[in-house]
């Protein structure tokens, strides 16, 4: 560490030190409180000088200099949105009140989807606060804002070192009249296989009085016993229900598992399980507007008064086609992304679908003029993310034969690149479309697109065809991927039709699992958490009281939250920093500021890098701050 000597600045020296010293240069009195905030910031700018970019699992293209283009200021007050129809007639009037609005309603994804498909989940809270204000404003009509769930839970805490319930509450803050939106995995929460009934109820309830307000519940096999789990989970907490079906394959073909019986039994059995509002989840974009016009037709004859929200993936280019299927046939809401956030394995664009209802009986009652701000806000942010876009050209048909969703493309295709694996891509397209089949033709999405993607790489890193996995399976000699047997064993429920035979007995005979299966809902054979034993131990651990955000991150991840406490020690709050250092060591000479609001700015320079210090195996990193001389010891892991 370091500290900063007051007593050898100039003008103290001078004996010009006064209590207006401590005034004029607030920034030193920060630098002054040992393990203050300013101090933490430099050690996390030493990280990244002496050991890259890992803090933050970058790997991608350099961050190029760009400036952001703020949305305007907004002096009024928000305009009444669906959140004070939410507060004024819960769930059942919200529902209502969306059923009786006529044109097409939308959700905005640009907070949790768009860039967990586009930009890794890396999208920080200042970048998400920044827009806030403007987007209450603009979007103050909309069904919802997507800002949570999903990955950004994991990755907020594991890659930003920021926690997430910060986030949604500080979102709340500036945005008081559009409801907010997350995507629950159903009995595995924000994570990725099934945790304690009691951990799923206390976590929905925490997330509703953090300002959560509609839960998008799925579960990754369409599996009616994990769905429900979390129907009542949310249902107990007095949130939205919107239960979600996945989409696969495609449901004019009759003879599909996945056909329009199918969804509508599936639908059937949601809404007696008390839901308010009825989502189609299509998460990879295989949803044409043929079979959009069938699927949602079918569901508003059976279900008249069932709001119907629809989300795709705009992977091969149809989704705005499939959308404006989706309202001509009753759909009530869409998922959209702001334009410069849209497209390719996102959300299709917001100013597409507005532009082209605009006018008519279906118009959203979004104004082009009024996102535009939006667009070039986030046009300009992303450029701060540029190491994690994946490379992806353009959208492209090949989804409709290898079905992977949007979020897990880009990911692979970045990790093929990375891996210096791009030669490989179409191979493990193609191998995902063949796990595909072995699995069973199962509905793929987080964790079960997870499984599937690590049979595919699992074939393609060894040479083996479909037939060759059969094969190998039934004479026990392949060592298949964890995901692979733990599926088979029923950890994620159980798929439509039940499990291919017989690899499903040769893969858990193989790994000797055969009598370690689950036969029903996995959660159900999970018993409860002692959740008040769990924040005793943390609190022993990290001597500060805990509450009950920061108990269920530690229950969603235990590791990964130990990680972040340990961070957020060594680096504080890392919100001063823009986004282009939080990601890129800085350069000698490299100067940036810090801010720390309320017009307290820091100004930091990289001096130089001293030689690697043997004995300790740390590198002193020298600063200037304000023009002082700081330095800072950080241990070398290169
Ligand atoms: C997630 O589970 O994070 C998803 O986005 C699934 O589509
Ligand atoms: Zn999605």
């Amino acid at each position: 560490g370091f500290t900063l000597n007051v007593l050898k600045h100039p003008e103290f020296r001078a004996g010009r030190a006064t209590t207006a010293f401590i005034e004029d240069h607030p920034e030193l009195f920060e630098f002054a409180k040992g393990g203050d905030r300013a101090s933490k910031l430099l050690m996390y700018l030493a990280e990244l000088a002496v050991n890259g970019r890992k803090a933050v699992g970058a790997t991608g293209p350099t961050t190029p200099r760009y400036a952001q283009v703020l949305p305007p200021p907004v002096d009024e007050k928000p305009r009444i949105g669906f959140k004070q129809v939410l507060e004024t007639s819960g769930p059942e009037g919200f529902a209502k009140a969306v059923r009786a609005h006529k044109g097409l309603l939308l959700t905005d994804t640009t907070m949790r989807d768009a860039h967990q498909s586009l930009l890794a989940t890396r999208v920080r809270t200042k970048d998400l606060v920044t827009a806030a204000p403007y987007t209450s404003k603009a979007l103050h009509n909309a069904y919802s804002l997507e800002n949570w769930g999903g990955a950004t839970f994991d990755v907020a805490l594991r890659f930003l070192h920021e926690c997430p319930w910060a986030r949604l509450e500080a979102l709340r803050e500036e945005i008081p009249n559009v409801p907010f939106q997350m995507l629950l995995r159903g009995a595995n929460g924000v994570g990725y296989t099934s945790y304690p009934d009691n951990a799923i109820f206390k976590f929905c309830d925490t997330a509703v009085k953090s300002g959560m307000d509609v839960f998008r519940v799925f579960d990754s096999l369409n599996y009616v016993d994990n769905l429900r789990l979390g129907i009542d989970a949310v249902g107990a907490a007095g949130g939205v229900v919107e239960c979600a079906i996945g989409y696969s394959g495609d449901c004019t073909d009759d003879n599909s598992k996945y056909n329009l019986e199918y969804y509508l039994t599936l639908a059937r059995q949601l809404q007696e399980s008390g839901i308010h509002v009825l989502a189609i989840k299509d998460m990879a974009g295989l949803l044409k507007p043929a079979a959009a016009t069938k699927l949602i037709t079918a569901l508003r004859d059976e279900f008249p008064d069932l709001p119907i929200h629809v989300h795709t993936h705009d992977t091969a280019g149809t989704g705005v086609a499939t959308y404006l299927a989706c309202a001509n046939a009753g759909a009530d809401a869409v998922d959209v992304a702001i334009d410069s956030m849209s497209g390719l394995t996102s959300q299709p664009a917001m100013g597409a679908v507005v532009g082209s209802l605009a006018g008519g009986h279906l118009d959203t009652g979004v104004q082009l003029d009024d996102i535009a701000p939006l667009i070039d806000y986030w046009e300009s942010t992303r450029v701060s993310y540029a190491a994690f876009e994946s490379g992806q050209k353009s959208g492209s048909a090949e989804v409709y034969a290898h079905e992977i969703p949007g979020g897990q493309y880009t990911n692979m295709l970045f990790q093929a690149t990375q891996n210096g694996l791009a030669e490989q891509w179409p191979a493990v397209k193609r191998a995902y479309a063949e796990a595909n089949d072995l699995l069973g033709d199962i509905v793929k999405v987080t964790p079960s697109s997870k499984t599937c993607g690590d049979l595919a790489q699992f074939m393609v890193t060894n040479g083996l065809s479909a037939d060759d996995v059969r094969e190998k399976a039934s004479s026990g000699s392949l060592n298949f991927p964890s995901s692979v047997v733990e599926f088979f064993q029923g950890a994620l429920g159980i798929p439509v039709g039940g499990f291919p035979e017989p690899l499903r007995t040769d893969v858990l005979r193989g790994a000797k699992k055969l009598d370690e299966t689950f036969t029903g809902r996995p959660g159900a054979e999970l018993p409860d958490v002692d959740l008040e034993a769990v924040r005793t131990t943390l609190e022993a651990t990290h001597g500060i009281e805990i509450d009950d955000k920061q108990l269920m991150s530690a229950v969603m991840y235990p590791k990964v939250f130990e990680d972040f406490m340990a961070a957020t020690t060594e680096f504080g709050d890392l919100s001063a920093l823009p986004t282009r250092n939080f990601v890129e060591p800085m350069e000698v000479g490299e100067e940036v500021d810090l801010s720390f609001g309320q017009g307290v700015n820091v100004n930091v320079k990289l001096i130089g890098l001293g030689d690697l210090d043997e004995a300790t195996g740390t590198r002193e990193c020298f600063f200037e701050v304000n023009g002082f001389p700081r330095s800072v010891k950080r241990l070398d892991e290169t």
